[in-house]
């Protein structure tokens, strides 16, 4: 039978929740509505951006495929930048203008805590002293509430920050405040995959049913990753399968989101391992560890893993760098360590997820088995911020520059998994339970005064020494939000909670799928270009064109001139099912009254192109000059599926009798660009300049998918050595100049827009 893996699939659970974004450059943005009007029309712009599970799993998928086969190495040319946006309570309440729950959600339960919100839950998470919600930098539920957390994720610093500006923008035009700026990254070199401490995060994070493929000897747990146990779906992804006695009750807005803790936990690195030097000398003086025992020994008992990731369970006397099975290793459980002797009961890993092997507190019964915990889970998706500790530093990377945790979960039920384990299990000195002394609290993250060091003397008995923590992580800023559903963050646009959003392509006729409504691209009608103040287009949208007029003057005000027409209704575009890119022929721009084109179609399954003519004059009448021949004629687009449009060249048109143009082509399902120049006279001959580079690669497109179709802003064209465009992409569109002169640096002008802001594509 074939694995169901439909989660996989969903243009609906929003891309960080499951598939997770993995990136090593992180900016999140606090933010907060000021105007709920335009609070909308920014998230209607903003919904067609967010990553979905879909994209970011082929994507990640992808990226291994090619990790695995140049042997470890990371593919350079596989970038990508995710958008993830979460909501708070009074965000929601914001948006839809009304209360998100009808009644008050039930007592103790996840939907509580989320509308609580963080701050009032402070006390009974530990967040008190230094850590109290007075201190936080965001989240203190007093001044400057947060609306929503936008999540940015790039693989390089370049692309983050060309994709920061952009939101930034785009929040600024809709009154948007940016409450805090948190930016979180990998740490290099040695350190790659390590929070600051200097231990290696993110090995055990759970497998999800219908995303995570089994292995089919055990059907329990993820192919190729021993001991990583499936659970089901609805305790990350709300209306999916739950946990056995997991809440159910969530309100139909709910349905593929999950909520969403973010909290910033900051680190005293040179704090934290003085302290490990301290408690070593003290065990030492007990007698209650080894003579050789090392401050890493200890940290590592502290942790329940090394430095390198290896457990303490399987590698009980020093570290093992160099086995990349073993700092991955996530095989293990405590069934043969029940007491703590080899791994610490309040070790953080034991702390955090007790896996099998957790002593039930009725002494008569078995310890519980992996499954008793699912339910409590989280799925960690936290990095590193700040420079990393260097004892010689002064500024970055001293002692005083500030660093730690931008610790992020997802889950369905904060109050059942989140809140619970740090409650009632890192921060529970008496868990597990039952024990006497108690183990005390996790001393990696809180303070502990109470912890049990449990070790075996030399006559074999079991011997308890005390050990007290002092805190060196603190609590700086949290929040508490929900990462809806694309479906519901379109009905919230519209200033709904639920259902499906309406309908934004507005009348004419309806867009074929596949190509982007409304424009598939704008062709420059021959004789009209900057006449009497304004410019007219063809505008081609799936089988119809119209004609529309864009003014010249700041507004570049936009009417339609004629209204639809079918393709068909030409004899030059006659058996074309859509136009996928038109491409005027440099030199032949109105020799004698004419025009000529080459016209891109996909007909039959492959993309073709047709060579046209279009008359001057009140007519404009086409003729087809050169029916259709394979792309494969074309030299320097080999390789290419299909070109989605050209842009060309401002300042290399007909230069030494070349013109030169970037083309956008998607080729293997993914839009990239290549430079390619075609020379003038009869042959055309036309040559591959550059080969392809990624779309994130052109920082003004950041964070599109793939391009539509480019139409040249008319009175913007070359002045001041810079010439500017409106890129159509999805249902949006945005303003990029294109700077003349070596490198052509191009420039984000205006961020995204509905296209439904063009009365003349409505
Ligand atoms: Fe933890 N650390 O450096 O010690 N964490 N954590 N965490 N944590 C884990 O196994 C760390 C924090 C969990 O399934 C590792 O992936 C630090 C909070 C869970 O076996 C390391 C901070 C919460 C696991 C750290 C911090 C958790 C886990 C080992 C704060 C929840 C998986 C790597 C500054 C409330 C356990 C790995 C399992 C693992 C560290 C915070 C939860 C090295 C420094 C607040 C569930």
């Amino acid at each position: 039978m074939a694995t169901d893996l439909r989660l996989r699939e969903s243009d609906e659970i929003q891309g960080d929740i499951v598939a997770g974004f993995k990136k090593d450059n992180v900016t999140l943005l606090f933010l907060k509505f000021e105007d709920a009007a335009r609070a909308r029309d920014w998230l209607r712009v903003l919904a067609p951006q967010i990553a979905t599970t879909r994209q970011v799993a082929d994507f990640n998928e992808a990226f291994s495929r090619a990790r695995r086969t140049s042997g470890g190495d990371d593919p350079s040319s596989l970038r990508a930048t995710w958008l993830g946006v979460s909501l708070t309570y009074e965000g929601l309440r914001v948006l839809s203008a009304t209360d998100p729950f009808e009644q008050a959600p039930p007592p103790g339960s996840g939907l509580e805590a989320f509308k609580e919100g963080s701050a009032k839950r402070a006390g009974a998470l530990g967040d008190t002293g230094d850590n109290s919600p007075e201190n936080w930098l965001f989240g203190n539920g007093r001044t400057q509430p947060v609306h929503a957390v936008l999540t940015i994720a790039s693989d390089t610093e370049q692309d983050l920050a060309a994709a920061v500006t952009a939101q930034r923008e785009a929040a600024a035009e809709a009154t948007i405040l940016i409450i805090f700026q948190q930016n979180a990254k990998t740490l290099l070199g040695s350190r790659r995959g390590k929070e600051h401490f200097g231990f290696k995060d993110g090995i055990s994070e759970p497998g999800i049913r219908f995303f995570d493929r089994p292995d089919p000897a055990d059907q329990e747990q993820v192919e190729g990753h021993p001991g990583t146990r499936i659970v089901p779906a609805g305790e990350f992804v709300v209306g999916e399968e739950p946990a056995p006695g997991s809440f159910t009750d969530f309100p139909a807005w709910a349905r593929n989101g999950s909520f969403q803790v973010v909290r910033r936990l900051a680190q005293d690195v040179p704090g934290w391992w003085s302290q490990v030097s301290v408690k070593l000398k003290e065990l030492k003086q007990a007698k209650a560890v080894p003579d050789t025992a090392t401050a890493e020994w200890l940290a590592a008992r502290l942790v329940g893993r090394w430095r390198s990731g290896a457990p303490v369970c399987k590698h009980q006397d020093r570290d093992v760098p160099n086995d990349p099975k073993a700092s991955s290793d996530n095989d293990f459980d405590y069934r043969d360590d029940l007491e703590g002797l080899v791994t610490p009961l309040f070790s953080h890993l034991r702390k955090t997820s007790p896996r099998a092997g957790l002593q039930a507190p009725d002494p008569g019964r078995p310890p519980l088995d992996a499954k008793d915990l699912d339910g409590r889970r989280i799925m960690r998706r936290g990095a590193p911020y700040g420079h990393p500790f260097d004892p010689a530093a002064e500024g970055p990377g001293g002692p005083d520059d500030p660093r730690g945790l931008l610790f992020v979960c997802y889950q369905a039920d904060i109050a059942r998994q989140f809140e619970f384990i740090q409650a009632d299990w890192i921060d529970q000195p008496d868990f597990p339970p039952g024990r006497n002394p108690q183990p005390g609290k996790d001393p990696v993250i809180q303070e502990a005064d109470d912890v049990d060091f449990e070790s075996r003397g030399p006559d074999g008995a079991v011997r308890h020494t005390p050990l007290s923590f002092q805190q060196f992580v603190q609590t700086q800023g949290s929040v508490y939000a929900f990462a809806p559903s694309v479906s519901t963050l379109k009905a919230l646009a519209d200033g709904r909670l639920t259902g499906q959003a309406q309908s934004r392509q507005g009348g004419g006729s309806t867009p074929k799928p596949g190509r982007a409504y409304p424009a598939d691209e704008f062709v420059a009608v021959p004789d009209q270009w900057r006449k009497s103040g304004q410019s007219q287009f063809w505008a081609c949208h799936g089988d119809r064109y119209r004609k529309i007029a864009v003014a010249d003057g700041p507004a570049h005000t936009d009417r339609t001139v004629e209204a639809d027409g079918l393709l068909s209704s030409q004899d030059c575009l006659r058996g074309i099912g859509r136009i996928d890119c038109v491409l005027p022929m440099p030199d032949l721009r109105n020799p004698a009254g004419k025009s000529w084109y080459w016209v891109f179609h996909t007909t039959g399954g492959r993309q073709q192109y047709r060579a046209v003519s279009v008359t001057c004059g009140s007519t404009h009448t086409g003729a087809l000059e050169r029916p259709d021949r394979d792309l494969t004629a074309w030299g320097s687009l080999g390789g290419v599926d299909r070109v989605d449009c050209f842009l060309p060249v401002p300042d290399q048109q007909r230069v030494g009798g070349k013109s030169w143009y970037w083309v956008f082509h998607t080729t293997g399902g993914r839009q990239r660009y290549r430079l390619v120049s075609v020379a003038d006279g009869a042959a055309h001959t036309d040559v591959c300049e550059r080969s392809d580079r990624e779309l994130s690669q052109w920082g003004s497109l950041n964070g599109i998918a793939a391009v539509g179709c480019f139409l040249p802003v008319p009175d913007q064209q070359r002045v001041g050595g810079k010439s500017e465009y409106w890129v159509f992409h999805g249902e949006n569109y945005r303003r990029i100049s294109v700077s003349d002169g070596s490198g052509h640096p191009d420039r984000l002008v205006t961020g995204d827009r509905a296209c439904s802001a063009w009365t003349s594509l409505s």
